[in-house]
């Protein structure tokens, strides 16, 4: 087995005790104005940014290090079309007959229907793949370890990175999503994991009035 050297942490920055709770706070006030937006503007984004992003969810923990995300930019309009289309049929499904009340209860507040415009409007859908194995040079497969935590971390990274860069995103799962392996043309080792919306949001955008949960909720210290 070969042995990886190691080397000096040499990136690490410490901050004084004050500093860090102002970067802590001002982190928070910043996370805290991100919503899920829904409607969006087809003002032009530069792809830069969405480069930069995807740049910070590649730094993402992984298991094993095995990194086993891949990110497909899709701004073509007819690419875009293809997957409003195929994700309507999806959805029309979905709300139509496979949702159980419960679930369709739950998605009220959000007044989501099988209507998805924004997969053609938003000038960025970020597909997100998993690869539960990746590949050897000599085509050999070599196995991921969790996967799913590993990819959610870098998509919440993601999420977070756009919103710090000032762009609206909505992460998106149309049930099933197989659709986006086929017209993305992705190969056997890759699944799809989620799709992430990005750009500016609409002028009149709305989102819902729903609220966190307070962090009384949400953390305990032992
Ligand atoms: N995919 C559907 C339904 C949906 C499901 C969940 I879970 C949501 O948080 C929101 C919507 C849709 O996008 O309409």
């Amino acid at each position: 087995m070969a042995k990886t050297e190691h080397i000096a942490l040499t990136e690490y920055r410490e901050y004084p005790v004050e500093e860090m709770t102002l970067r802590a706070n001002n982190f928070y006030v910043e996370m805290r104005r991100r919503r899920s937006v829904r409607e969006f503007s087809n003002r032009p984004v530069p792809r830069e940014i969405i480069e930069q992003c995807l740049r910070v969810a590649g730094t993402a923990p992984s298991g094993a290090n095995m990194q086993p995300w891949s990110f497909i930019v899709v701004s073509d309009p007819a690419l875009k079309q293809q997957i409003r289309q195929a994700a309507e049929k999806a959805e029309r499904a979905l709300y139509e007959r496979r949702a159980s009340e419960e679930w369709l209860h739950a998605l009220a507040p959000l007044h989501t229907d099988t209507q998805k415009p924004f997969l053609e409007t938003a000038p960025y859908l970020i597909a997100v793949f998993s690869q539960p194995y990746g590949l050897t040079p000599d085509g050999k497969k070599k196995k991921h370890y969790y996967v799913q935590e590993s990819v959610g971390l870098a998509a919440g990274m993601l999420i977070t990175a756009l919103h710090h860069a000032g762009l609206a995103c909505l992460t998106y799962t149309p049930s099933p999503m197989g659709f986006l392996k086929d017209i993305l043309q992705r190969p056997g080792n890759e699944r799809p994991f989620l799709l992430l919306v990005a750009g500016y949001p609409a002028e009149d955008a709305i989102v819902p009035d729903i609220r966190r949960k307070s962090f009384a909720e949400i953390a305990t210290f032992l």
